[in-house]
């Protein structure tokens, strides 16, 4: 964190940066995990990892076949904030659609 003290010197407006001890920690990274079920529809869940992920139809159609196959796999690493919405999205719309699919967050 740097404070910012102003010169007290009338003839100038200049500003002194003071380094102090306090230092921007990077937010904490979280993976989506998509769950596997034996209801969602395979092209159902690569429609949601190309809408809500930007995947192309390769990557998209790879990462649903790891989730059917090993039960779980990551469709990304984001700010929790973010996580959390991309999690909101894909259940609402799965639930709009009639289908059980679930993800989960993971601290990385
Ligand atoms: N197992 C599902 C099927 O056979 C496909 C599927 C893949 C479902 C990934 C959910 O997160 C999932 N239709």
């Amino acid at each position: 964190m740097a404070e910012f003290i102003k010169n007290t010197d009338n003839r100038n407006e200049a500003l002194i940066e003071k380094k102090t001890k306090k230092k921007l920690k990077k937010p904490s990274l979280y993976k989506v995990v998509m769950l596997n079920d034996d209801y969602t529809p395979m092209d159902f869940v690569i429609y949601l990892l190309k809408t809500f992920f930007h995947m192309n139809a390769n990557k998209a159609s790879k990462i649903m076949l790891e989730v059917h196959n090993k039960g779980a796999g990551t469709c990304g690493i984001f700010t929790l904030e973010i996580a959390e919405t991309k999690i909101l999205k894909v259940i609402d719309t799965s639930r709009k659609n009639g289908f059980p699919l679930l993800c989960t967050l993971e601290k990385v």
